[in-house]
């Protein structure tokens, strides 16, 4: 009988001899690097280059990975454990190496054994290629959160694409506009995978499903596809614990169609094998914004579809009733992204488990919760209808049992699943917020304003306690001890504590409040500070060829390019700087405290306006950084292809970052986290999770201003229908504005369609925050004279960080939603 075999098969002993354990030591390290070099590799001493010495040195890493992997899978599979499935469309990973060994604890000990191999560690590090599986911080989130999980030793396995080609490489052209190109960051192996050729699933689109009685039907025909998996071994930090990450990659079922293969036509016979290859290949690239376009529905279903496959075979080798699922299995949804998996459920259960429709919608509303990241994407139904049939069937089944509901008729028309129109549409956020448990936006504010608005029927018909807050975070291990290892080292030292007492504790920085009056502490934090903006200073000049002066004020904003992020007010607050400092004598020129602005960060391919704002902040750049008389006390950076690893560079050199959205638009943001655990100041709106950084560290260490959040609609509302010119509204920024488009930072005529939006209607309130903004900036420079006040606000905003780890968020979840607990490897 299956699963009660006797095993091992043959005898025990020799199993067990057999077993490799986790190296120990230096020589057992150069061992298992030289035998990789031998035996994975095919190379030798002679000709190994960086490239190989990498792959050999990750290899022998992922040895270690693999063993406390296979024993945490016996270890929760040997009784039946509740666990959690966190569903993303995106993981954004960045580098496994330096991690994975920071979290084994080996990094030391690989440094030594690498160095006697001829090689540096530091150089191998830098030859890995970012795993770039996401647009930004709702991806980046997502790999915090498994991070935290392994970290806590909780039951928690990540579901995703493998896609071939992850965010594209930005490359910024002659004219200081953005290209792109593909990232093939597959090219060369790559070592933190395992291909699990055994785990397939059939999935099916298309073709036409046919109701069987009552409720249930039978979907058939249409196009048949192969889901594979590849496992991603994800470390927990000072425990055995490794949990997974299983993406899937899609391949034809059959290698190709042999009917038109044996008429001689070859074209047409691997054409529906390139189809099937296509559903993977690239990540959308489109950040908040990806409708209606079939082959991202595709990637959607085959993503959900064979998700739920695992997820339910797992769940029949306990042997329980259907009925328990949700005592066994919670799913979280990331964003509207894998809905799907819910009438997917449906769809399984009634017909193929035979599970009446109530008792269906029962298990599947106590399985799921939705974590809600921004507005409401919809999918056309005729579109659904071609691709998904039973699924668009099982959708107008809950809509008709949702009809039944009492209440009045506008209201249901609001909270219905389908919105009318020409065509009718999907909305994926009602169905994700009715089939769910519980539903939480990403910061204090973002919640209540979901609550207050987008959810308030639901809030009304549900109750007000299916929907709550799980404020958004990072993992102190990558974003504090990985990216800066001297801050970490200053702070167990200081806090005579092992590093891992406050990286699994960040709560504990808080004990640093004790030595901000300590000179010699305040100089040592300054020391450190200075030592990671001559790091970036360094990858600067090795990049563009720049030389920074690094006593410089280092002023950073790096996210996505969008509107509503606002690099626009950014870039013109610049220019407003600039020409005041045009404005001045030599001998004005001379007191002013020189400042170094970097930006970074991609927009999507088809994002017009955020690419006219790169190509603005560019070219601002040529022309400021070669002005005689004012390049020593200001300059501009725009570092192109922002990426983690980039990130991991720039954050812990920042003296003060920018987060400057306006009011309400910013879900939470994760990067003003990162910033303000390496200790950088924060300029910013009153918005998203700047709030709650602002409520810790108190609001005298944090530079705000601009509209709040009620003060948006009206605002907006005026200046649809009460515009006044700009040069009356906002006279400063007027100025500027009139000196770009009049070509002084060349290129007459371009930014015509940039600056009208904001000489228009002004949908994100640039003239109205613009007064305030400059105002802030001023006060910064104010703040930077008195360095010592500085250097106080900066130890006092990392001390109160503690409440931003993911590990505070992952528990949220883990008590509020999952019910899971931690089990930790003997
Ligand atoms: C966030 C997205 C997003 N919110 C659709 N929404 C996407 C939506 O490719 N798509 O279709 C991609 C991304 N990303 C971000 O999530 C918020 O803007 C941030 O404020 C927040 O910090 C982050 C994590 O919660």
């Amino acid at each position: 009988e299956k699963g009660k075999e006797k095993w091992p098969r043959g005898d025990e002993k020799v199993w067990k001899d057999g077993l490799r354990g986790v190296d120990k030591d230096v020589p057992d390290i150069t061992r298992s690097v030289v035998h990789h070099v031998q035996t994975s590799l095919a190379r030798q001493a002679y000709n190994l280059d960086e490239a190989g010495a990498y792959q050999a040195a990750a290899l022998s890493v992922r040895d270690n990975l693999l063993v406390n992997w296979n024993e945490t899978q016996l270890h929760f599979n040997s009784k039946p454990t509740k666990r959690a499935y966190y569903l993303s469309l995106e993981f954004l990973m960045g580098r496994t190496l330096d991690n994975a060994l920071l979290n084994l604890g080996l990094k030391n000990k690989y440094a030594d054994g690498i160095t006697k191999l001829g090689f540096s560690l530091e150089d191998l590090l830098e030859q890995e290629r970012d795993a770039a599986l996401g647009n930004g911080g709702l991806g980046r989130l997502a790999a915090c959160y498994l991070d935290s999980s392994a970290s806590q030793e909780l039951p928690v396995w990540g579901y995703g694409l493998r896609y071939q080609y992850g965010i594209f490489q930005q490359l910024i052209g002659p004219d200081g506009s953005q290209l792109e190109a593909p990232d093939p960051w597959l090219q060369h192996d790559n070592p933190w995978e395992l291909p699990r050729s055994d785990v397939t699933y059939d999935i099916r689109f298309y073709g036409h499903s046919e109701r069987v009685d009552g409720m249930k039907a039978v979907w058939s025909g249409g196009q048949e596809v192969l889901a594979v998996a590849y496992d991603v071994m994800i470390p927990g930090y000072a425990t055995k614990n490794t949990n997974n990450l299983r993406l899937w990659e899609s391949k034809p079922k059959r290698g190709f169609d042999l009917n038109s293969f044996n008429a001689g036509d070859y074209e047409r016979a691997v054409e529906s094998s390139n189809s099937a290859a296509a559903i993977t290949s690239v990540l959308y690239p489109n950040d908040h914004t990806t409708f209606g376009k079939e082959l991202r529905l595709k990637q959607q279903y085959f993503w959900t579809a064979a998700s739920l496959a695992d997820i339910l075979r797992r769940f029949k080798n306990l042997d329980k009733p259907i009925s328990e699922f949700p005592e066994y299995v919670s799913i979280q949804l990331n964003d509207t992204h894998p809905t799907l998996a819910i009438p997917e459920l449906m769809r399984i259960l009634l017909d193929e488990e035979d599970v009446p429709w109530d008792a269906a919608w029962d298990i599947v509303t106590r399985t799921f919760f939705f974590t809600n990241h921004t507005v409401l994407p919809k999918w056309p139904v005729p579109l659904m209808q071609h691709l998904l049939p039973r699924h668009m069937q099982i959708i107008f089944d809950i809509v008709t049992v949702e009809k039944k509901f009492p209440g009045d008729r506008e209201k249901l028309a609001r909270m219905s699943l389908i919105e009318e129109g020409f065509p009718q549409n999907v909305r994926m956020a009602n169905l994700a917020c009715i089939g769910s448990r519980k539903v939480n936006g990403v910061a204090e504010l973002h919640s209540d304003l979901l609550r207050a608005t987008i959810m308030k029927d639901f809030v009304d018909f549900f109750g007000i306690s299916k929907f709550f807050n799980v404020t958004n975070g990072i993992t102190p291990r990558r974003w504090l001890d990985q990216c800066n290892p001297l801050l970490s080292q200053l702070i167990a030292d200081t806090l005579k504590l092992p590093k891992a007492t406050f990286l699994k504790d960040l709560t504990r920085l808080e004990g640093l409040l004790k030595f901000e009056d300590d000179p010699n502490f305040q100089k040592k934090w300054a020391a450190v500070k200075q030592s990671n903006k001559e790091r970036l200073a360094h990858y600067v000049q090795v990049t563009t060829g720049h030389i920074i002066n690094t006593k410089a004020m280092f002023d950073v904003q790096i996210k996505r390019l969008h509107e509503y992020k606002r690099q626009t007010l950014n870039i013109l607050g610049v220019i407003h700087r600039y020409l005041a400092l045009k404005a001045m004598t030599p001998e004005e020129r001379k007191k002013v405290n020189p400042k170094v602005v970097f930006f970074a960060g991609k927009a999507a391919p088809g994002y017009y306006i955020a690419k006219l704002t790169i190509r603005l902040i560019v070219n601002a750049a040529r022309i400021i950084n070669e002005d005689p008389e004012t390049k020593d006390i200001l300059s501009l950076f725009f570092l192109p292809d922002y990426s983690v690893s980039l990130a991991e560079i720039l954050i812990p050199a920042s003296d003060i970052s920018q987060h400057i959205s306006t009011a309400g638009t910013e879900a939470s943001g994760t990067s003003n986290m990162k910033f303000c655990l390496n200790g950088g100041l924060l300029l910013g709106t009153v918005d998203g999770a700047n709030i709650e950084i602002a409520e810790e560290v108190g609001e005298q260490n944090v530079f705000f201003f601009g509209h709040l959040t009620p003060a948006v609609e009206d605002l907006r509302y005026q200046h649809m229908y009460h515009p006044v010119p700009i040069e009356q509204k906002c006279p400063g920024l007027a100025k500027v504005i009139n000196e770009v488009s009049a070509g002084r930072f060349g290129d007459a005529g371009v930014y015509e369609p940039l600056l009208n939006t904001i000489r228009q209607n002004d949908y994100y309130l640039l003239t109205e925050d613009f007064d305030s903004y400059i105002q802030a900036l001023k006060l910064v420079d104010e703040a930077y004279q008195d360095r010592t006040e500085w250097i106080k606000k900066s130890i006092r905003t990392t001390a109160k960080m503690g409440k931003f780890s993911s590990d505070r968020a992952i528990q949220d979840y883990a008590q509020e939603c999952w019910n899971i607990e931690s089990n930790k490897l003997p």
